[in-house]
C-alpha cells in the first residue's frame, strides 16, 4: 500500500514534467559519434513523453520501430505505441518514412527531420532507418542508456540532419577462438557496435586453439577441437543453432556476419582433432599458448580439400552475407607453392558454393579473382599493394591503427604491442585513403577493427580494449567530410563519457582525453 502511494505521487511528478513544454535546445551542440555528414539546428525541441506515438507506413519498418519502443522502455518507462498509417507526416509523434528515390541516402543513409510536434525519419531502405534510430539515441539524455527507470524529461534538439556513410563495409572482428565467448557476449558486442553504426561482424572461428563452430559431418573438431583454448580453459563452440541466432541477432541490427576458417596455417585445433589433416598422419596435441605459424593442413591430400568442401557445405547455408573468410595469415609452416595452390583452390570452392573469398592479404601470393577481397593487416604493406595489383578490394586493418588487442601504452594490463600502443588518438587520427601509399580510395572496401583475444578473456576484457577506440573506427568509415580532426574529436569523446557509462562499458579512461563528470 505505502509503495503504491510512493509510487502514484513519483508518477505524477514525472507526468507533470512531462506535460511542460519541452525547452528550447540547439542540435548543433549535440554530441554524435559518429559525426554526420549535414546537421541545421532551429532552435526548438521534441519530448518523447507517455503518448508519444511511432507511426509507420510499411509493414517492413515494424520491427526498427519495435527496436526503437524496446530501447526507450527501461529507463524513460513509457510504453510507446506504434500505428500504421497512411502518411506519417501528417501525424504528431515519430514518424518512419521510406522515400526509395532520394539518391544521396544511399542503402545506409537517413534523413530526420525534427521539430516541436514531430519527428520525421526517412530513409531509402530499413537499414538507413535503423542507422538514424542510433543518431535519435545519442540526441536523448545519456540516462536514456541506462537499464533502470530514469527521471524526465526525454527532450530532443529541432532541425535537422542528413547523413550516410563513407564507406559501405563498417567492421569489428571478434577471435573467439583464442578465447571462446557465449552467445550473449558476442550478443553484447554486435550491439555495442551497431550503436556506431558499424555493419560488419567478423568472427574469427578457428585456430590453433579451438575450433568453434559446430561441422555435423565432422564432429570431432568440437568435441576435441573446441575443448580448450589459450591458457587451458575449457573452450567452448557455437552449435549451428546458437550461430543461427548470433547471425539473426546481427541481421535485426543490419549487421551482416563474415565467418572466417583460418587455414592452411592457425589450424592446430582441426589437426588434433583428426590424424588425416596431418602431412604425417598423425594428431597434433591440443595447443594453449600464443603462438603462431607453427601449423599446416597437409596441403597436397585429397582429404584435405573434402574438409574442406564439407565444412563449407554446411557454413555456407549459415552464412546470409556474401562473403567466407579463409584467413590465409602466417602460413609459415606450408611451402610457398603449395600456400599458393591451396589458397587458389580454396577461393575456387568459396566461389563454386555461391560466395566471395575474404583473406588476410597475405593471399594475395596467390591468383586473386576479382571479386575476392584482401585484408590489410601487416606493418608491412607490400602484401596489400599485391593485391591492389590484382584489381583487388582492399579491407583496412592496418596493425599500427586499428588493433584493439594492441596496448593503449605501456601500463596497459591487457594486449600485445607488436605493431606498438594505439592510445586513442592514434587510433583516431588516421585516414582509410592515405594511410598506404598506393592504396587509394577505389582500391578500399572499407574498414575492419580486430580485437585477437590471447590476453582477453572475459566482457570486462573486451569493453576495456574496444572503447574507446571503437568510436573513432566507427568515425574514420562513417564521416565524409574532411574536417576530421583530433582536437574536435576529443572533446565529443569526453563528452560522451557519460553515455558510454550509462551503457555500462567498461572503459579504458584515456588521459589524452579530459572526461566529463
Ligand atoms: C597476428 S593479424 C595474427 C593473429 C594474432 C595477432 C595478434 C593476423 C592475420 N594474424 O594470429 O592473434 O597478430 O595481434
Amino acid at each position: 500500500m505505502r509503495h503504491c502511494v510512493i509510487g502514484s505521487i513519483l508518477l505524477s511528478v514525472m507526468l507533470l514534467f512531462s506535460c511542460k513544454t519541452p525547452t528550447p535546445k540547439d542540435l548543433a551542440k549535440e554530441v554524435l559519434i559518429p559525426k554526420p555528414s549535414s546537421l541545421v539546428a532551429t532552435g526548438s525541441s521534441f519530448e518523447i513523453n507517455s503518448k508519444t506515438v511511432i507511426n509507420i507506413e510499411n509493414a517492413d519498418t515494424k520491427q526498427i520501430a519495435v527496436y526503437l519502443a524496446e530501447f526507450l522502455k527501461p529507463a524513460t518507462g513509457f510504453q510507446l505505441a506504434i500505428n500504421s498509417v497512411e502518411d506519417v507526416t501528417k501525424k504528431k509523434g515519430i514518424g518512419f518514412k521510406l522515400t526509395k528515390n532520394s539518391k544521396d541516402l544511399g542503402k545506409e543513409g537517413y534523413k530526420l527531420e525534427i521539430d516541436a510536434k514531430r519527428i520525421i525519419l526517412s530513409a531509402n531502405k530499413p537499414a538507413g532507418l535503423f542507422r538514424g534510430v542510433q543518431t535519435l539515441r545519442q540526441l536523448l539524455p545519456a540516462r536514456i542508456e541506462k537499464t533502470s527507470l530514469q527521471q524526465g524529461p526525454w527532450e530532443i534538439a529541432s532541425g535537422t540532419i542528413e547523413d550516410q556513410p563513407k564507406y559501405g563495409y563498417r567492421g569489428v572482428m571478434l577471435d573467439v577462438a583464442r578465447h571462446f565467448f557465449g552467445v550473449d557476449d558476442v550478443k553484447r558486442y554486435i550491439d555495442l557496435a551497431a550503436a556506431y553504426k558499424m555493419n560488419v561482424l567478423h568472427l574469427h572461428l578457428s585456430d590453433d586453439q579451438g575450433w568453434r563452430i559446430e561441422i555435423k559431418k565432422w564432429p570431432k573438431l568440437t568435441t576435441i577441437g573446441a575443448s580448450t583454448e589459450v591458457g587451458g580453459g575449457k573452450g567452448g563452440f557455437y552449435t549451428q543453432e546458437q550461430y543461427r541466432e548470433i547471425v539473426k541477432y546481427a541481421q535485426d541490427r543490419f549487421m551482416m556476419v563474415v565467418p572466417e576458417i583460418d587455414m592452411p596455417g592457425h589450424t592446430n585445433a582441426a589437426l588434433s582433432a583428426y590424424a588425416e589433416l596431418n602431412e604425417n598422419g598423425k594428431a597434433t596435441k591440443p595447443y594453449t599458448g600464443i603462438d603462431v605459424g607453427f601449423s599446416s593442413f597437409a596441403t597436397n591430400k585429397e582429404i584435405t580439400y573434402q574438409f574442406i568442401d564439407d565444412v563449407l557445405t554446411e557454413l555456407v547455408p549459415l552464412t546470409p552475407g556474401p562473403y567466407i573468410h579463409i584467413g590465409g595469415d602466417e602460413s609459415h609452416a606450408t611451402k610457398k607453392d603449395d600456400y599458393i595452390r591451396f589458397i587458389n583452390r580454396v577461393q575456387d570452392m568459396v566461389n563454386k558454393h555461391g560466395k566471395k573469398m575474404l583473406g588476410w592479404a597475405d593471399v594475395a601470393a596467390a591468383k586473386l579473382k576479382k571479386n575476392s577481397v584482401a585484408q590489410f593487416w601487416q606493418k608491412e604493406p607490400k602484401n596489400a599493394l599485391k593485391a591492389v595489383e590484382q584489381n583487388v578490394k582492399v579491407l583496412m586493418s592496418p596493425a599500427t591503427r586499428a588493433y584493439m588487442d594492441m596496448q593503449y601504452d605501456s601500463v596497459c594490463p591487457l594486449g600485445l604491442h607488436w605493431s606498438g600502443y594505439i592510445e586513442v588518438d592514434k587510433a583516431y587520427n588516421w585516414d582509410l585513403e592515405t594511410n598506404v601509399k598506393g592504396i587509394g580510395k577505389e582500391n578500399i572496401l572499407g574498414i575492419e577493427a580486430p580485437l585477437w583475444t590471447e590476453t582477453i578473456d572475459s566482457m570486462d576484457d573486451i569493453e576495456f580494449m574496444v572503447f574507446p577506440r571503437l568510436p573513432g573506427y566507427a568515425e574514420i568509415g562513417w564521416y565524409t567530410g574532411n574536417d576530421k580532426s583530433w582536437d574536435e574529436y576529443k572533446v565529443r569523446l569526453a563528452k560522451h563519457g557519460k553515455r558510454m557509462d550509462a551503457m555500462d562499458i567498461n572503459f579504458y579512461r584515456s588521459k589524452l582525453v579530459n572526461w566529463e563528470k
